[in-house]
């Protein structure tokens, strides 16, 4: 057996943190529209995160956040004159326009890329397609830097294959890992990989929210990792109505073991099944189930009880489960938590994470982070300088102290000083992370 970790790699979230309720069907975001947000707490709750994990012995990795606002984006569109008279004009003409171009929505790093890792693809390479993310404007616009970060995390083309996104159309609709889950003996060795998609290409599609992943997205992801031992369960229609805009926010999984709410899953035994068949011989799934009684769909959405990591932390038998302090502050979902602990389940121990600022936009601990299971070989080919260490935590809270406003409203999106915050952070944050020259866009820019 190859031995392997399950690494996280966390989005950094960016200086435009804001609450502009873009994402319908996300319960958090549209209750929160048009809030102050304070983007320095946001990213030291971020880094305080990633600390934590390093700190519990797992390797943890800092992906960059984007260039914002994405003036490109705003020309694209129609708008002219200086990046400034661009940003001004947009937000006085278009501003569904130029709140798209704002947002730092590529912090949730769930959403990055779908990974498969090398124990299940065909080439032996870890294959990463970055998510098209085409159900949200906003969210569109992320997949051409992300696959620049996977890049700078995973330079090594002989083990790390990094694809271009699918096409941005809506049947391909695509959300990357926070509708994959991996179930394994060991991250070494063989897994079977979970996909979960909401609707097909061709289904007319009348829900009252968007299902943001087709099962042909999926399909065509694990042709091309030659992704082996797949499922590809339907997402249940009650749990998109009820505001599971991820399969994320109702599911988690890790090792041999699925935690989830009954209203996961369209077919929760066929479900089981498949898992079960995929598994046979390699090791036998453990599912611990929570049920519309123990812990209504409501509950689950508001409190993140299932958006948590589950790890197994070194030198541990059982596994941890990192929740939201919002879980702590539910009675119901504290309950079913306490209960997992004191039981004699999979689950040995929970622990509580704030991220208060990511999660009024409906992203949790788990939407926070990619996981990418890595073998020594690979661990030791990944861009040291984007691994999270005490100094790297020291040098960024310097940085996004020094960088980072304490307040922003919708309305100071338009403030094109921000256009010059974001970009010196970014400048910073280039050789703090050792990303090369020319990582954004405006480095690029010859002017
Ligand atoms: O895509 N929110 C994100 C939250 C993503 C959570 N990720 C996972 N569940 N894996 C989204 O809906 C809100 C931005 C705003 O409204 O300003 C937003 O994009």
């Amino acid at each position: 057996m190859i031995s392997a970790v399950e690494a996280n790699a966390d989005g950094l979230i960016g200086p435009t943190h804001s609450y502009a309720g873009l994402s319908p069907g996300n319960l958090a975001s549209s209750v929160n529209a048009g809030e102050a947000s304070n983007p320095r707490a946001a990213v030291l709750q971020g880094l305080d995160k990633m600390k934590r994990l390093a700190d519990l012995g797992l390797p943890q990795f800092v992906l960059p956040p984007h260039e914002r606002p994405h003036i490109q984006f705003l020309r694209d569109v129609g708008f002219s004159g200086t990046d400034g008279e661009v940003l001004a004009s947009a937000w006085k003409t278009a501003p569904t326009m130029a709140a798209a171009a704002c947002s730092a929505s590529p912090m949730w790093a769930a959403n990055a890329a779908t990974v498969t890792p090398s124990a299940d693809s065909a080439d032996g390479r870890v294959h990463f397609t970055p998510a098209n993310l085409v159900t949200n404007l906003h969210r569109s616009l992320e997949h051409t830097q992300t696959q620049g970060a996977l890049s700078a995390l995973f330079p090594d083309s002989a083990r790390f294959a990094v694809h271009d996104a699918l096409p941005s159309v809506p049947h391909l609709a695509d959300e990357g890992a926070a509708n994959h889950v991996r179930l394994c003996a060991d991250h070494g060795g063989p897994g079977v990989n979970i996909m979960v998609w909401g609707r097909e290409a061709y289904e007319p599609w009348a829900g009252a929210f968007p299902a943001r992943q087709t099962r042909e997205a999926f399909e065509a992801i694990a042709r091309r990792h030659g992704a082996a031992r797949t499922v590809f369960p339907r997402q249940s229609r009650a749990a998109i109505a009820g505001g599971t805009f991820h399969n994320d926010v109702v599911c988690v999984g890790t090792l041999d073991t699925l935690f989830f709410h009954d209203l996961a899953f369209e077919d929760t035994a066929a479900t089981k099944a498949d898992v079960r068949a995929q598994a046979d011989g390699l090791f036998e799934p453990v599912f611990v189930e929570v049920s519309t009684s123990d812990l209504p769909l409501a509950d689950a959405i508001s409190s993140y009880l299932f958006n948590s990591m589950l790890v197994r932390l070194p030198g541990d038998a059982r596994l941890t489960l990192i929740c939201p302090t919002e879980t702590r502050d539910n009675e119901r979902s504290h309950a079913v938590a306490q209960e997992l602990a004191a039981s004699n389940g999979p689950i040995g121990r929970v622990e509580y994470v704030d991220v208060r600022q990511s999660m009024r936009n409906g992203g949790g601990p788990a939407c926070l982070r990619l996981r990418v299971a890595l073998t020594d070989d690979e661990l030791a080919a990944t861009n040291p300088a984007m691994r999270m260490t005490d100094e790297l935590h020291a040098r960024l809270s310097v940085w996004a102290a020094t960088w980072y406003r304490d307040r922003l409203t919708p309305a100071d999106l338009a403030d094109p000083r921000l256009i010059d915050e974001s970009r010196g952070a970014l400048d910073d944050l280039t050789s703090i992370l050792r990303l090369g020259g020319g990582f954004y866009p405006f480095q690029r820019t010859v002017t």
